[in-house]
């Protein structure tokens, strides 16, 4: 059985988890937040990020890394575009999601305002948090309204890009923060059109539920859902930054 280290409402775990539902692999879930791995977490995930891919003697790191092994293993139904401009328009809004989406909607965004303050008890500096989506949120989101298509998905098919993007969405929805779609009518037309697919839905569900769910109840509430979760074996009791860790 494939095992998954990371919890879904992560947009780089949620992207690895679209990616094997999309495809009809089986797989479970070990939900921790990174912070509170311990050494055997650092064994496997030598920058103490998730998700962490594992099958058997298989351990694999980065969503990006992971997406494209799927993507290699399992290659129907593809989630990458039929030509090889289309599969590099792909990969490239993928990158740009990952790299820089991933500094102002989640570290900036998500992190600062729910993960910071509930891992690390630090407060929450509301004025940069504003300050960020006047900011880098708007300079993203121009740039997506830019490369938004007028109907259909950013590459061609419903797929990598599509995904990893609105993961993005998702964790900002979770920080009360939602695109206005008068200022930028395309990405919000697109983000519903994403949020309806099937996969989409699935994976937000999972998160939607895990982000407001007591942990006590998260097992139930996951196995009600359809999502498998195994034993959190990596605990530690007081979060740890990692070294790389941009919170
Ligand atoms: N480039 C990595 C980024 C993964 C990542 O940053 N994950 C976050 C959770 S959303 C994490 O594990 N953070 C822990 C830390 O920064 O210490 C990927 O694509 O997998």
């Amino acid at each position: 059985m494939i095992r998954i280290i990371g919890s879904p409402v992560s947009p780089f775990v949620k992207k690895v988890l679209a990616l094997l539902v999309m495809k009809g692999v089986d797989f479970e879930v070990d939900p921790i937040t990174p912070f509170y791995g311990n050494d055997e977490f650092t064994r496997l995930s030598p920058l103490r990020r998730v998700p962490v891919f594992i099958d058997g003697d298989l351990v694999l790191n980065d969503s990006s890394v992971i997406a494209q092994y799927i993507e290699e293993r399992w290659a129907h139904p593809s989630a990458l575009p039929a030509t090889p401009e289309a599969r590099a328009k792909a990969r490239w809004i993928e990158e740009y999601s990952d790299s820089r989406m991933g500094e102002v909607f989640i570290w900036k965004g998500f992190a600062a305002k729910l993960v910071r303050p509930r891992v690390f008890k630090e407060p929450f500096d509301e004025a940069a948090f504003n300050t960020n989506i006047q900011t880098g949120v708007a300079e993203v989101m121009d740039y997506l309204e830019s490369v938004a298509p007028e109907d259909g998905f950013l590459a061609g098919p419903f797929g990598l890009a599509d995904i990893s993007v609105a993961s993005m969405f998702r964790c900002m929805r979770y920080a009360e923060w939602t695109p206005d779609p008068k200022r930028w009518p395309k990405v919000c037309a697109w983000l519903k059109r994403t949020e309806a697919e099937p996969v989409m839905a699935k994976v937000n569900e999972w998160s939607d539920a895990l982000i407001v769910a007591p942990i006590l109840e998260r097992r139930r509430i996951a196995a009600e859902i359809g999502l498998r979760l195994t034993e959190e074996t990596f605990g530690l009791k007081t979060p740890r930054r990692a070294a790389m860790s941009q919170l």
